[in-house]
């Protein structure tokens, strides 16, 4: 079976992950699976420059189909922070982060505390491929040609809407899941169940849309 690479050092995102791409005919390894140690460096300026990044840079290093990540969280009243800097919003724990969101927002009212957050998948093809094959909806695709070989990314996007609580409910998930609210559900992110947080998230969004483009290259 070939092999997919999750180029990501985020286990809660590994998880979330699995779980989605379960039954796609490929054997899905993580860096740590396959002993990668790489700090890429974020530096784009959109989530979809940063997967790019990170699906680009592990995919060239190990020459194999390459999965990677990049989402963040955007608070409207925040002017979209803290958005690509998710990650690195505050030194130290998620908690930290969520503390520093939450004392920003805390003369923000209720219904002015929307937020949404964002996922977009890029997906490292290191073989050559007739482009027309590519050409889909949802996928957008980017080619460079390399020591005569041709290597292609395809992106896919996912995004879920909710607000920001005034403090952390619920243990599941990672990141900012406590103080995600999602409406529809009345709850935060972090009280769903893996499977749950898989029904509606952004990132299964954009992870379904990337399993369907799997399964028909695979099958190519
Ligand atoms: P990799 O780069 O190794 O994939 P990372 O955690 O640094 O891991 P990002 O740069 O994409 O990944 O940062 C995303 C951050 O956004 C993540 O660390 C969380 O703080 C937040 N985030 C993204 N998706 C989330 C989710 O589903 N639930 C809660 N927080 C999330």
């Amino acid at each position: 079976m070939k092999e997919l690479i999750i180029a990501t050092s985020n286990s809660g995102k590994i998880r979330e992950i699995k779980d989605i791409l379960v039954d796609i005919p490929l054997e899905i390894k993580s860096l740590s699976d396959i002993g990668l140690d790489v700090d890429v460096e974020e530096n784009g300026k959109t989530f979809e420059e940063n997967a790019i990044l990170k699906a680009k840079t592990i995919g060239e290093k190990t020459g194999l189909l390459t999965l990677a990540d990049d989402s963040g969280l955007e608070v409207d009243a925040l002017g979209g922070k803290p958005g690509v800097n998710s990650a690195r919003y505050a030194e130290g724990t998620d908690l930290d982060r969520i503390n520093k969101l939450l004392k920003e927002l805390k003369d923000i009212l209720k219904e002015k505390r929307a937020a949404r957050f964002r996922c977009v998948i890029a997906l490292y093809i290191p073989l050559s491929h007739p482009e027309s094959r590519f050409d889909r909806d949802e996928g957008s695709l980017i080619s460079s040609v390399q020591n005569d070989n041709v290597e292609k990314i395809v992106t896919f996007k996912g995004v879920s809407e909710g607000y920001i609580t005034e403090k952390p409910v619920g243990s599941n998930g990672f990141g900012y899941d406590p103080v995600f609210y999602l409406p529809e559900l009345g709850k935060t992110s972090a009280q769903l169940t893996l499977k749950e947080k898989n029904r509606v998230s952004h990132r299964s969004k954009a992870l379904i849309k990337c399993r369907d483009f799997l399964t028909n290259y695979n099958s190519l």
